[in-house]
């Protein structure tokens, strides 16, 4: 079954718009704070269509094969301050325009699925759709990082269908096993809830506990062939 329960749309009050937008004019900023919430909401809108696309694969394959390839699905809108700092930090402005054009992961969908092969299905079977354009593509998971972060990264555009426009959104899509999303949920909170560099002797530690969770995937793979295989022999 799928929890699609768990997204996590970051409301934003006036009060946080002051915060970032603080030289602007009141006027200003009541309209920046409008237009700031309909970017938000078009970027929901993709998360919507995207997920209901994965929802969809994951409905036709439990059909066919009587498994679910996806265990579950998050999705989150990138913090204001998270974006502030990361267009900051490449030089951009921090516009709405900017917002737009110069971040892709504004709109996050994290797909876990249960082996390593549903990862590979599901990207392709969902990038050959013909509303979906594939901007970018980093496969963590061939060529690991060197902390031994592995997980598949899709940035697309997707259109959304307003009353009277046509919008097309960037959403970045993370594709992971369970085990793989297990270490990466874990190490990110190590990370983020010690302000501190990892010494030399947890980086390893974390590293060496990136590559049981591969094991763990590949054993995890192996046993599904050897039941399937049993399965045909007994039939
Ligand atoms: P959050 O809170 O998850 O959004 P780019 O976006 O291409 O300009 P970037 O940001 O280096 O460059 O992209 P990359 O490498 O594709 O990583 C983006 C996201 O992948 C991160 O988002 C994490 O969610 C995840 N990620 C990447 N590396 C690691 C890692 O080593 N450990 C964990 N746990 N997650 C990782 P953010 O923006 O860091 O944060």
């Amino acid at each position: 079954m799928i929890n699609d329960n768990k997204n996590k749309y970051n409301s934003i009050s006036v009060e946080d718009i002051d915060d970032f937008f603080r030289s602007e004019s009141d006027r200003s900023r009541d309209s920046l704070f409008h237009n700031y919430q309909k970017l938000m909401a078009y970027y929901r809108c993709a998360i919507m269509e995207i997920s209901t696309k994965f929802n969809v694969l994951n409905e036709e394959f439990s059909l066919q094969y009587d498994r679910n390839p996806i265990s579950n699905i998050k999705s989150r809108l990138k913090k204001i301050s998270s974006m502030k700092e990361k267009l900051e930090k490449n030089g951009h402005p921090f516009t709405l325009d900017s917002i737009e054009n110069n971040l892709n992961d504004v709109a996050g969908i994290r797909v876990v699925c249960s082996f390593p092969d549903d990862v590979y299905m599901l990207a392709d079977a969902f990038v050959k759709q013909d509303d979906i354009n594939l901007i970018a593509k980093k496969d963590y998971i061939k060529n690991p990082k060197s902390n031994g972060y592995r997980s598949l990264h899709l940035i697309v555009t997707v259109p959304i269908f307003l009353a009277h426009e046509k919008r097309i959104m960037k959403v970045e899509i993370q594709l992971r096993t369970i085990a793989m999303d297990f270490w990466a949920t874990l190490e990110h909170q190590l990370r983020y809830k010690k302000n501190i560099e990892f010494t030399d002797d947890v980086a390893k530690e974390l590293f060496l506990c990136a590559e049981l969770s591969a094991e763990l995937d590949s054993r995890m793979d192996a046993l599904r062939d050897k039941i399937q295989l049993d399965a045909k022999i007994i039939e």
